[in-house]
């Protein structure tokens, strides 16, 4: 059977009115993501307050007149949106607010996840695949997870591909070379700003990247900090989040988790530890990944040097931090 003859994917997208799904669904319904002969039926979740502005996206959707699309849904309710769908994609929450801490924001974000992922355990597919994007993208994930039910473990991930993305552009712009010739750099814990961004296994253009930037200091004193920053950086610069960069990291991830990896190499995202690298169990924690299209792996027996296992110990315990702060809204 050809894509076109088999079913569509039912996605569903959580603040679908919001910044980066005004890009993301775009892509999506372009072909960009399942290929350009699948069809797709687009399961919009948002809030009451931002319905006028979800029609107005949905109108611009139907004005590309998108040949793959065979379907929109907008509502409110998750159990709506998530029905039926093989992926559900996790964007909306409510932004830090002037002067909010960040354990206020999970506070006030976590209790968006209790109710989602209910209603996914309860409607959507048997092979739901879930990518939270919404910050606190990690403790998000856990919280929704534990409320779903017996959906797999390795169904869940939260998003890190687009730190990923910011430290490949990097070490192009360093090396002078295209993004493609880089490969291989991990980001490890939490999608924050205590995120390891790892370029001891990295190479450029085959080489090891360490070698090709014969600058210790600059790896640590400038490239670690650039990528741990850059949303702020962003912020400060465009007075709003990164939300282009940040669908086009949503595309990267779902395509790498649709097909088998190339041989050797890998990408990062956060997923549900078994314990790998003494990250405890069941945390939601960015490791370096293969694909196997159904599936994926952690990529085991990588070496550590010394400032690799502090830098990951020190998002890790934030991620434990995260996890005590929510533990009562964790089912
Ligand atoms: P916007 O504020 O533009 O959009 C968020 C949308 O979510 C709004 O339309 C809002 O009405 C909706 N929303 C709020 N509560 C909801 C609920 N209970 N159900 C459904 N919809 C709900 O934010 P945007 O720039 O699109 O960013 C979305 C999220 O992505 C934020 O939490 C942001 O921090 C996070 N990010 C995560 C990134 C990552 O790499 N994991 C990077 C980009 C981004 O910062």
């Amino acid at each position: 059977m050809s894509d076109s003859e088999s079913a569509p994917v039912r996605i569903a997208i959580t603040g679908a009115a919001g910044q980066i799904a005004y890009s993301l669904l775009f892509h999506i319904a372009d072909g960009q993501v399942f290929g350009p002969h699948r069809r797709v039926i687009l399961q919009l979740l948002e809030i009451p307050p931002a319905l006028p502005a979800l029609e107005g996206t949905i109108m611009e959707l139907r004005d590309c007149a998108f040949p793959l699309v065979d379907d929109i849904v907008a509502t409110v309710d998750p159990e709506v949106a998530f029905r039926d769908v093989n992926w559900a994609l996790l964007v909306g929450s409510k932004p830090r607010g002037k002067g909010q801490e960040r354990k206020d924001l999970i506070r006030d974000n976590g209790p968006i996840f209790i109710g989602q992922g209910k209603a996914i355990g309860s409607v959507a597919a048997p092979d739901v695949r879930i990518l939270v994007v919404g910050n606190p993208c990690n403790t998000n994930c856990l919280i929704a997870r534990s409320h779903a039910g017996n959906i797999a473990a390795e169904r869940w991930f939260a998003m890190t591909r687009l730190d990923h993305s910011r430290a490949l552009a990097q070490l192009s712009h360093k090396c002078d070379v295209p993004a493609r010739d880089v490969k291989n750099v991990t980001i490890w814990g939490n999608h924050s700003s205590t995120l390891y961004a790892d370029v001891s296994h990295a190479t450029v253009r085959g080489k090891p990247a360490a070698d090709v930037i014969g600058d210790d200091k600059w790896i640590s004193g400038e490239f670690l900090p650039t990528v741990r920053q850059r949303g702020a950086a962003i912020i400060q610069a465009r007075g709003k989040s990164s939300a282009a960069s940040a669908a086009k990291a949503v595309v990267d991830h779902l395509r790498f988790f649709l097909q088998p990896s190339p041989e050797g190499e890998w990408t990062s995202a956060a997923v549900v530890s078994d314990g790998s690298y003494d990250i405890p169990e069941g945390l939601i924690a960015s490791f370096p990944v293969r694909s196997t299209a159904s599936g994926w792996d952690i990529v085991r027996g990588l070496e550590m040097n010394d400032a690799a296992r502090a830098g990951i110990k020190l998002s890790v315990d934030e991620l434990v931090e995260e996890r005590d702060t929510v533990k009562d809204l964790l089912g």
